[in-house]
Protein backbone atom coordinates (compact mmCIF):
# COMPACT_ATOMS: atom_id res chain seq x y z
CA UNK A 1 0.00 0.00 0.00
CA UNK A 2 1.35 3.39 -1.03
CA UNK A 3 2.37 5.78 1.70
CA UNK A 4 -1.04 8.16 1.04
CA UNK A 5 -3.47 5.66 0.96
CA UNK A 6 -2.18 4.08 3.94
CA UNK A 7 -1.85 7.14 6.54
CA UNK A 8 -5.42 7.84 5.21
CA UNK A 9 -6.06 4.48 6.34
CA UNK A 10 -4.81 4.65 9.87
CA UNK A 11 -6.28 8.58 9.80
CA UNK A 12 -9.30 6.81 8.66
CA UNK A 13 -9.43 4.24 11.91
CA UNK A 14 -9.90 7.35 14.19
CA UNK A 15 -12.17 9.83 12.48
CA UNK A 16 -14.40 6.90 11.94
CA UNK A 17 -13.92 5.24 15.85
CA UNK A 18 -17.21 5.89 17.40
CA UNK A 19 -15.54 6.17 21.19
CA UNK A 20 -11.78 7.85 20.77
CA UNK A 21 -9.88 6.18 23.61
CA UNK A 22 -6.75 4.70 24.55
CA UNK A 23 -6.96 1.18 22.32
CA UNK A 24 -8.13 3.46 19.35
CA UNK A 25 -4.98 5.25 19.62
CA UNK A 26 -2.81 2.31 20.10
CA UNK A 27 -4.17 1.08 16.81
CA UNK A 28 -3.55 3.99 15.20
CA UNK A 29 -0.38 4.12 15.96
CA UNK A 30 0.25 0.85 15.26
CA UNK A 31 -1.33 0.93 11.85
CA UNK A 32 1.44 4.18 10.84
CA UNK A 33 4.46 2.07 12.21
CA UNK A 34 3.03 -0.69 9.84
CA UNK A 35 2.61 1.73 6.89
CA UNK A 36 5.89 4.08 7.40
CA UNK A 37 7.99 0.85 7.99
CA UNK A 38 6.41 -1.18 4.92
CA UNK A 39 7.35 2.24 3.01
CA UNK A 40 11.13 1.87 3.69
CA UNK A 41 11.18 4.43 6.66
CA UNK A 42 13.81 3.74 9.32
CA UNK A 43 12.54 1.38 12.04
CA UNK A 44 13.87 3.80 15.21
CA UNK A 45 12.29 6.94 13.04
CA UNK A 46 9.32 4.80 13.05
CA UNK A 47 9.15 4.10 16.91
CA UNK A 48 10.16 7.66 18.12
CA UNK A 49 7.29 9.20 15.68
CA UNK A 50 4.89 6.72 16.77
CA UNK A 51 5.63 7.17 21.08
CA UNK A 52 5.52 10.77 20.14
CA UNK A 53 2.18 10.66 19.09
CA UNK A 54 0.78 8.08 21.51
CA UNK A 55 2.39 10.31 24.16
CA UNK A 56 1.00 13.89 23.18
CA UNK A 57 -2.48 12.15 22.17
CA UNK A 58 -2.96 10.49 25.66
CA UNK A 59 -1.41 13.55 27.27
CA UNK A 60 -2.08 17.16 25.28
CA UNK A 61 -5.22 19.00 25.74
CA UNK A 62 -6.72 19.54 22.77
CA UNK A 63 -7.19 23.66 21.68
CA UNK A 64 -10.38 24.95 22.43
CA UNK A 65 -13.15 24.52 19.90
CA UNK A 66 -11.13 21.48 18.70
CA UNK A 67 -12.29 17.69 18.81
CA UNK A 68 -10.65 14.64 19.93
CA UNK A 69 -10.38 13.44 16.69
CA UNK A 70 -9.42 16.47 14.95
CA UNK A 71 -6.33 17.02 17.84
CA UNK A 72 -5.25 13.39 16.97
CA UNK A 73 -5.15 13.82 13.44
CA UNK A 74 -3.32 17.21 14.16
CA UNK A 75 -1.04 15.78 16.18
CA UNK A 76 -0.65 12.42 13.34
CA UNK A 77 -0.19 15.25 10.69
CA UNK A 78 2.44 17.54 12.37
CA UNK A 79 4.73 14.68 13.83
CA UNK A 80 4.63 13.66 9.94
CA UNK A 81 6.23 16.77 9.14
CA UNK A 82 8.74 17.11 11.84
CA UNK A 83 10.40 13.77 10.39
CA UNK A 84 10.31 14.65 6.75
CA UNK A 85 12.02 18.17 7.66
CA UNK A 86 11.17 21.57 6.70
CA UNK A 87 10.92 23.57 3.63
CA UNK A 88 13.51 24.56 1.44
CA UNK A 89 14.12 28.63 0.63
CA UNK A 90 15.55 28.12 -2.57
CA UNK A 91 18.39 31.60 -3.20
CA UNK A 92 17.17 33.72 -6.07
CA UNK A 93 20.58 35.28 -6.83
CA UNK A 94 23.37 34.71 -8.51
CA UNK A 95 25.18 31.28 -7.68
CA UNK A 96 27.04 28.34 -8.73
CA UNK A 97 26.11 25.07 -8.16
CA UNK A 98 27.32 21.97 -8.19
CA UNK A 99 25.20 18.26 -8.56
CA UNK A 100 26.73 14.84 -7.79
CA UNK A 101 25.16 11.43 -7.18
CA UNK A 102 25.86 8.05 -8.33
CA UNK A 103 25.01 6.63 -11.64
CA UNK A 104 21.73 7.42 -12.94
CA UNK A 105 20.08 9.44 -9.96
CA UNK A 106 19.09 11.82 -12.04
CA UNK A 107 21.94 14.48 -12.17
CA UNK A 108 21.78 15.27 -15.49
CA UNK A 109 18.01 15.45 -15.81
CA UNK A 110 17.69 17.54 -12.56
CA UNK A 111 20.03 20.25 -14.20
CA UNK A 112 17.79 20.53 -17.04
CA UNK A 113 14.97 20.91 -14.46
CA UNK A 114 17.32 23.39 -12.35
CA UNK A 115 18.14 25.27 -15.23
CA UNK A 116 13.99 26.03 -16.51
CA UNK A 117 13.92 26.77 -12.20
CA UNK A 118 15.92 29.45 -12.08
CA UNK A 119 14.93 31.04 -15.15
CA UNK A 120 11.88 30.92 -14.38
CA UNK A 121 12.88 33.06 -11.67
CA UNK A 122 13.94 35.83 -14.06
CA UNK A 123 17.90 34.25 -13.68
CA UNK A 124 20.04 33.97 -16.58
CA UNK A 125 21.88 30.13 -16.31
CA UNK A 126 24.21 28.38 -17.82
CA UNK A 127 25.22 24.82 -17.23
CA UNK A 128 28.87 23.04 -17.42
CA UNK A 129 28.97 19.72 -18.95
CA UNK A 130 31.70 17.87 -15.95
CA UNK A 131 31.00 14.65 -16.58
CA UNK A 132 34.36 13.70 -18.64
CA UNK A 133 34.15 9.90 -18.50
CA UNK A 134 31.26 9.56 -21.01
CA UNK A 135 31.00 11.08 -24.11
CA UNK A 136 27.36 10.49 -24.42
CA UNK A 137 27.12 12.66 -21.38
CA UNK A 138 27.72 15.26 -22.51
CA UNK A 139 25.83 15.10 -25.65
CA UNK A 140 22.74 14.56 -22.63
CA UNK A 141 23.45 17.73 -21.54
CA UNK A 142 24.09 19.96 -24.29
CA UNK A 143 20.20 18.38 -25.46
CA UNK A 144 18.79 19.09 -22.36
CA UNK A 145 20.55 22.82 -22.76
CA UNK A 146 18.95 22.94 -26.02
CA UNK A 147 15.80 22.10 -24.88
CA UNK A 148 15.52 24.47 -21.92
CA UNK A 149 17.52 27.36 -23.79
CA UNK A 150 19.88 27.96 -21.28
CA UNK A 151 23.58 28.21 -21.68
CA UNK A 152 25.74 25.21 -22.28
CA UNK A 153 29.27 24.72 -22.03
CA UNK A 154 31.40 21.17 -23.03
CA UNK A 155 35.00 20.50 -24.28
CA UNK A 156 35.00 16.53 -25.09
CA UNK A 157 38.95 16.79 -25.10
CA UNK A 158 39.43 17.26 -21.90
CA UNK A 159 40.09 14.58 -19.64
CA UNK A 160 39.39 13.89 -15.43
CA UNK A 161 43.18 14.72 -14.63
CA UNK A 162 42.45 18.00 -16.34
CA UNK A 163 38.77 18.60 -14.74
CA UNK A 164 40.23 21.83 -12.93
CA UNK A 165 40.83 23.29 -16.33
CA UNK A 166 37.00 22.52 -17.51
CA UNK A 167 35.85 24.23 -14.77
CA UNK A 168 37.82 27.41 -15.05
CA UNK A 169 36.86 27.40 -19.28
CA UNK A 170 33.52 26.66 -18.26
CA UNK A 171 33.30 29.46 -15.59
CA UNK A 172 35.17 31.90 -18.01
CA UNK A 173 32.61 31.39 -21.27
CA UNK A 174 29.66 31.47 -18.56
CA UNK A 175 30.62 34.22 -16.79
CA UNK A 176 27.70 36.35 -18.59
CA UNK A 177 25.35 33.92 -16.73
CA UNK A 178 23.84 34.49 -12.95
CA UNK A 179 23.67 31.06 -12.47
CA UNK A 180 25.95 28.69 -13.24
CA UNK A 181 25.39 24.71 -12.44
CA UNK A 182 27.53 21.71 -12.89
CA UNK A 183 27.01 18.21 -14.23
CA UNK A 184 29.40 15.90 -12.36
CA UNK A 185 30.27 12.63 -13.02
CA UNK A 186 28.63 9.65 -11.78
CA UNK A 187 29.95 6.45 -9.97
CA UNK A 188 28.50 3.09 -9.15
CA UNK A 189 29.37 3.22 -5.61
CA UNK A 190 31.00 6.03 -3.43
CA UNK A 191 34.67 5.74 -3.65
CA UNK A 192 37.88 7.64 -3.56
CA UNK A 193 38.04 8.36 -6.98
CA UNK A 194 35.24 10.23 -7.09
CA UNK A 195 35.50 12.06 -4.04
CA UNK A 196 38.61 13.16 -5.10
CA UNK A 197 37.15 14.18 -8.18
CA UNK A 198 34.36 16.01 -6.46
CA UNK A 199 37.24 17.61 -3.97
CA UNK A 200 38.84 19.22 -7.13
CA UNK A 201 35.99 20.44 -8.72
CA UNK A 202 34.70 22.02 -5.91
CA UNK A 203 38.18 23.65 -4.78
CA UNK A 204 37.85 25.38 -8.47
CA UNK A 205 34.28 25.60 -8.73
CA UNK A 206 33.71 27.54 -5.26
CA UNK A 207 29.84 26.47 -5.23
CA UNK A 208 27.73 28.43 -3.33
CA UNK A 209 25.41 25.14 -3.63
CA UNK A 210 26.56 21.68 -3.29
CA UNK A 211 23.21 19.69 -4.29
CA UNK A 212 23.74 15.62 -3.61
CA UNK A 213 21.21 13.79 -6.39
CA UNK A 214 19.67 10.78 -4.86
CA UNK A 215 16.74 8.47 -6.12
CA UNK A 216 14.10 7.62 -3.86
CA UNK A 217 14.03 4.53 -4.63
CA UNK A 218 16.78 3.70 -2.62
CA UNK A 219 14.52 4.55 0.66
CA UNK A 220 16.43 4.82 3.77
CA UNK A 221 19.79 4.26 2.24
CA UNK A 222 20.07 7.21 0.68
CA UNK A 223 20.40 9.34 4.42
CA UNK A 224 23.69 6.88 4.42
CA UNK A 225 24.27 7.95 0.93
CA UNK A 226 24.02 11.93 2.16
CA UNK A 227 26.82 11.38 5.02
CA UNK A 228 29.39 9.60 2.62
CA UNK A 229 29.23 12.54 0.40
CA UNK A 230 28.98 15.07 3.21
CA UNK A 231 32.46 14.09 4.03
CA UNK A 232 34.10 14.69 0.74
CA UNK A 233 32.24 17.34 -0.52
CA UNK A 234 29.48 19.56 2.20
CA UNK A 235 26.54 19.13 1.00
CA UNK A 236 23.87 22.21 1.15
CA UNK A 237 21.19 20.42 0.35
CA UNK A 238 19.83 17.24 -1.40
CA UNK A 239 17.34 16.68 -4.61
CA UNK A 240 15.34 13.47 -4.54
CA UNK A 241 14.29 12.01 -8.08
CA UNK A 242 11.42 9.67 -9.09
CA UNK A 243 9.49 10.58 -6.86
CA UNK A 244 6.93 10.14 -9.26
CA UNK A 245 7.48 5.91 -9.41
CA UNK A 246 8.45 5.06 -5.77
CA UNK A 247 7.19 3.50 -2.49
CA UNK A 248 10.02 4.55 -1.11
CA UNK A 249 10.12 8.05 -1.10
CA UNK A 250 8.94 8.88 2.49
CA UNK A 251 11.96 6.96 3.41
CA UNK A 252 14.30 7.98 1.30
CA UNK A 253 13.22 12.03 2.86
CA UNK A 254 12.78 11.40 6.08
CA UNK A 255 16.51 9.00 5.92
CA UNK A 256 17.74 12.66 4.32
CA UNK A 257 16.26 14.71 6.83
CA UNK A 258 17.39 12.29 9.96
CA UNK A 259 21.24 12.42 8.32
CA UNK A 260 20.89 16.52 8.82
CA UNK A 261 21.12 17.15 5.36
CA UNK A 262 18.00 19.13 4.09
CA UNK A 263 15.97 18.02 1.15
CA UNK A 264 16.07 20.94 -1.33
CA UNK A 265 14.16 19.90 -4.42
CA UNK A 266 12.21 16.88 -5.14
CA UNK A 267 12.07 15.28 -8.69
CA UNK A 268 8.57 14.10 -9.92
CA UNK A 269 9.11 13.22 -13.23
CA UNK A 270 11.07 12.76 -16.16
CA UNK A 271 10.49 15.76 -17.83
CA UNK A 272 12.34 19.67 -16.80
CA UNK A 273 9.45 20.84 -15.37
CA UNK A 274 9.00 18.06 -13.04
CA UNK A 275 10.23 19.92 -10.54
CA UNK A 276 9.36 20.92 -6.83
CA UNK A 277 10.98 23.16 -4.40
CA UNK A 278 10.90 20.66 -0.84
CA UNK A 279 8.14 21.77 1.52
CA UNK A 280 7.83 19.03 3.95
CA UNK A 281 3.95 20.53 5.04
CA UNK A 282 2.87 20.44 1.51
CA UNK A 283 4.12 17.18 0.63
CA UNK A 284 2.21 15.69 4.07
CA UNK A 285 -0.69 17.93 3.06
CA UNK A 286 -0.92 15.90 -0.08
CA UNK A 287 -0.58 12.48 0.87
CA UNK A 288 -3.44 12.70 2.91
CA UNK A 289 -5.13 14.13 0.35
CA UNK A 290 -5.69 17.66 1.37
CA UNK A 291 -4.32 20.99 0.38
CA UNK A 292 -3.09 21.91 4.05
CA UNK A 293 -3.70 20.91 7.34
CA UNK A 294 -6.77 23.32 7.82
CA UNK A 295 -8.63 21.97 5.54
CA UNK A 296 -7.74 18.40 6.74
CA UNK A 297 -8.90 19.43 10.13
CA UNK A 298 -12.39 20.92 8.41
CA UNK A 299 -13.00 17.58 6.43
CA UNK A 300 -12.61 15.37 9.82
CA UNK A 301 -15.23 17.68 11.34
CA UNK A 302 -17.20 17.37 8.67
CA UNK A 303 -16.78 13.53 8.92
CA UNK A 304 -17.59 13.83 12.55
CA UNK A 305 -21.08 15.37 11.41
CA UNK A 306 -21.88 13.47 9.33
CA UNK A 307 -21.29 10.17 11.36
CA UNK A 308 -24.23 11.62 13.58
CA UNK A 309 -25.92 12.01 10.62
CA UNK A 310 -25.40 8.41 9.04
CA UNK A 311 -26.44 7.51 13.30
CA UNK A 312 -29.64 8.83 12.82
CA UNK A 313 -30.72 7.52 9.51
CA UNK A 314 -29.85 4.45 10.74
CA UNK A 315 -31.52 4.49 13.90
CA UNK A 316 -34.13 6.45 12.61
CA UNK A 317 -33.92 8.61 15.98
CA UNK A 318 -33.86 12.45 14.99
CA UNK A 319 -32.36 14.73 17.57
CA UNK A 320 -31.72 18.39 16.66
CA UNK A 321 -28.13 18.05 16.35
CA UNK A 322 -28.80 15.19 13.93
CA UNK A 323 -30.61 17.62 12.34
CA UNK A 324 -28.98 20.37 12.18
CA UNK A 325 -25.90 17.71 10.53
CA UNK A 326 -29.07 16.58 8.07
CA UNK A 327 -29.88 19.51 6.97
CA UNK A 328 -26.11 20.97 6.17
CA UNK A 329 -25.17 17.63 4.64
CA UNK A 330 -28.07 17.55 2.40
CA UNK A 331 -27.56 21.20 1.19
CA UNK A 332 -24.41 20.19 -0.31
CA UNK A 333 -26.43 17.63 -2.28
CA UNK A 334 -28.23 19.87 -4.49
CA UNK A 335 -31.67 21.06 -4.39
CA UNK A 336 -32.93 18.53 -1.59
CA UNK A 337 -36.67 18.21 -3.18
CA UNK A 338 -35.18 16.86 -6.35
CA UNK A 339 -32.72 14.10 -4.26
CA UNK A 340 -35.29 13.31 -1.96
CA UNK A 341 -37.94 12.64 -4.67
CA UNK A 342 -35.78 10.53 -6.68
CA UNK A 343 -35.02 8.69 -3.88
CA UNK A 344 -39.39 8.03 -4.14
CA UNK A 345 -39.52 10.33 -1.23
CA UNK A 346 -42.25 12.42 -2.39
CA UNK A 347 -44.07 13.97 1.07
CA UNK A 348 -41.10 16.39 2.43
CA UNK A 349 -42.37 18.99 4.29
CA UNK A 350 -42.07 22.28 1.28
CA UNK A 351 -41.17 24.76 4.31
CA UNK A 352 -37.71 22.44 4.74
CA UNK A 353 -37.14 22.00 1.04
CA UNK A 354 -37.88 25.48 -0.13
CA UNK A 355 -36.07 28.13 2.13
CA UNK A 356 -32.22 27.73 1.55
CA UNK A 357 -29.09 29.43 3.40
CA UNK A 358 -31.72 31.80 4.91
CA UNK A 359 -33.73 29.12 6.99
CA UNK A 360 -30.24 26.69 7.77
CA UNK A 361 -28.86 29.69 9.37
CA UNK A 362 -32.10 30.34 11.98
CA UNK A 363 -32.39 27.05 12.50
CA UNK A 364 -28.84 26.66 13.35
CA UNK A 365 -29.19 29.86 15.68
CA UNK A 366 -32.31 28.23 17.36
CA UNK A 367 -30.48 25.28 17.83
CA UNK A 368 -27.30 26.59 19.58
CA UNK A 369 -29.74 28.13 21.42
CA UNK A 370 -31.33 25.18 23.07
CA UNK A 371 -29.79 23.15 26.20
CA UNK A 372 -28.06 19.76 25.39
CA UNK A 373 -31.23 18.25 27.14
CA UNK A 374 -33.05 20.04 24.95
CA UNK A 375 -31.49 18.94 21.56
CA UNK A 376 -31.57 15.15 22.81
CA UNK A 377 -35.11 14.96 23.42
CA UNK A 378 -36.93 17.00 21.16
CA UNK A 379 -40.53 16.76 22.60
CA UNK A 380 -39.14 18.68 25.49
CA UNK A 381 -39.59 21.96 22.50
CA UNK A 382 -43.22 21.75 22.32
CA UNK A 383 -43.69 23.69 25.20
CA UNK A 384 -44.00 27.68 24.69
CA UNK A 385 -42.28 28.70 27.49
CA UNK A 386 -38.67 26.83 26.15
CA UNK A 387 -39.75 27.99 22.59
CA UNK A 388 -39.56 31.51 23.77
CA UNK A 389 -36.53 31.22 25.78
CA UNK A 390 -34.84 29.92 22.46
CA UNK A 391 -36.01 33.00 20.33
CA UNK A 392 -34.71 35.28 23.15
CA UNK A 393 -31.36 33.42 22.81
CA UNK A 394 -31.33 33.08 18.90
CA UNK A 395 -32.96 36.47 17.77
CA UNK A 396 -35.78 35.21 15.79
CA UNK A 397 -39.39 35.71 16.68
CA UNK A 398 -41.02 33.35 18.76
CA UNK A 399 -43.14 32.44 15.36
CA UNK A 400 -39.96 31.42 13.62
CA UNK A 401 -39.37 29.10 16.48
CA UNK A 402 -42.23 27.06 16.42
CA UNK A 403 -42.04 27.17 12.80
CA UNK A 404 -39.49 25.41 12.94
CA UNK A 405 -40.35 23.15 15.74
CA UNK A 406 -42.89 21.67 13.59
CA UNK A 407 -40.82 21.26 10.79
CA UNK A 408 -38.40 19.44 13.02
CA UNK A 409 -41.61 17.45 13.71
CA UNK A 410 -42.49 16.48 10.06
CA UNK A 411 -38.92 15.06 9.61
CA UNK A 412 -38.71 13.33 12.64
CA UNK A 413 -41.67 11.45 11.37
CA UNK A 414 -40.70 11.33 7.71
CA UNK A 415 -37.37 9.58 9.40
CA UNK A 416 -39.73 7.08 11.21
CA UNK A 417 -40.57 6.09 7.71
CA UNK A 418 -37.70 5.91 6.46
CA UNK A 419 -36.72 3.46 8.81
CA UNK A 420 -39.36 0.85 7.93
CA UNK A 421 -38.54 1.73 3.91
CA UNK A 422 -34.71 -0.19 4.48
CA UNK A 423 -34.65 0.25 0.82
CA UNK A 424 -34.83 3.71 0.60
CA UNK A 425 -32.54 4.23 3.34
CA UNK A 426 -30.10 1.98 1.68
CA UNK A 427 -30.53 4.07 -1.42
CA UNK A 428 -30.01 7.65 0.49
CA UNK A 429 -26.91 6.64 1.93
CA UNK A 430 -25.58 4.98 -0.61
CA UNK A 431 -26.29 8.70 -3.03
CA UNK A 432 -24.85 11.00 -0.41
CA UNK A 433 -21.90 12.06 -2.02
CA UNK A 434 -20.44 13.37 0.41
CA UNK A 435 -20.30 10.27 2.70
CA UNK A 436 -19.00 8.64 -0.65
CA UNK A 437 -16.59 11.00 -1.37
CA UNK A 438 -15.02 10.62 2.36
CA UNK A 439 -14.59 7.12 1.67
CA UNK A 440 -13.42 7.41 -2.54
CA UNK A 441 -11.17 10.60 -2.02
CA UNK A 442 -9.72 10.31 1.82
CA UNK A 443 -10.26 6.96 3.29
CA UNK A 444 -11.93 8.73 6.25
CA UNK A 445 -15.74 6.69 6.97
CA UNK A 446 -14.19 3.81 4.74
N1 LIG B 1 10.29 9.15 -13.42
C1 LIG B 1 11.36 9.91 -13.23
N2 LIG B 1 12.49 9.66 -13.90
C2 LIG B 1 13.56 10.44 -13.68
C3 LIG B 1 13.53 11.51 -12.74
N3 LIG B 1 14.75 12.08 -12.74
C4 LIG B 1 15.50 11.39 -13.62
N4 LIG B 1 14.80 10.40 -14.20
C5 LIG B 1 15.26 9.40 -15.20
O1 LIG B 1 16.34 8.69 -14.67
C6 LIG B 1 17.27 8.32 -15.68
C7 LIG B 1 18.68 8.78 -15.31
O2 LIG B 1 18.72 10.19 -15.29
P1 LIG B 1 20.04 11.04 -15.52
O3 LIG B 1 19.68 12.46 -15.33
O4 LIG B 1 20.69 10.66 -16.80
O5 LIG B 1 20.91 10.52 -14.32
P2 LIG B 1 22.40 10.89 -13.98
O6 LIG B 1 22.52 10.93 -12.52
O7 LIG B 1 22.85 12.07 -14.75
O8 LIG B 1 23.13 9.59 -14.54
P3 LIG B 1 24.70 9.40 -14.83
O9 LIG B 1 25.19 10.65 -15.44
O10 LIG B 1 24.72 8.23 -15.75
O11 LIG B 1 25.32 9.08 -13.53
C8 LIG B 1 16.77 8.99 -16.94
O12 LIG B 1 16.07 8.02 -17.71
C9 LIG B 1 15.80 10.04 -16.45
O13 LIG B 1 14.79 10.32 -17.38
C10 LIG B 1 12.30 11.73 -12.01
O14 LIG B 1 12.18 12.62 -11.16
N5 LIG B 1 11.26 10.90 -12.30
MG1 LIG C 1 24.50 12.40 -15.99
Amino acid sequence: MDLGSGIRKALAKITSATVVDEKAIKELVKELQRVLISNDVNVKLVFGLTKRIEEKALTEKQAAGMGLREHIVRIVYEELVAILGEKYEPKVAKQRILLCGLFGAGKTTSISKLARFYQSKGLKVGVIAGDVHRPAAIDQLEQLAKQVRCEFYGNRVIKSPQIRQLVLEGLDKLKSCDVIIFDSAGRSAFDSDLANELHEVGEAFKPDENFLVVSADMGQVAGRQAEEFNHAVPITGVIVTKMDGSGKGGGALSAVHASKSKVAFIGTGEKPDALEVFDAKRFVARLVGFPDLEALLTKVKEASDEQALQKAMESGELDYEAFLAQMKAMRKMGPLKHVMQMLGAYDLPEEVVGKGEEKMKSFEAAVLSMTKKEREDPDLMHQKARQERVARGSGLKPDEVRELVSNFDKMQKMMKGMKKNRGLLKRFTKMSPDLEKLKGMSGFGA
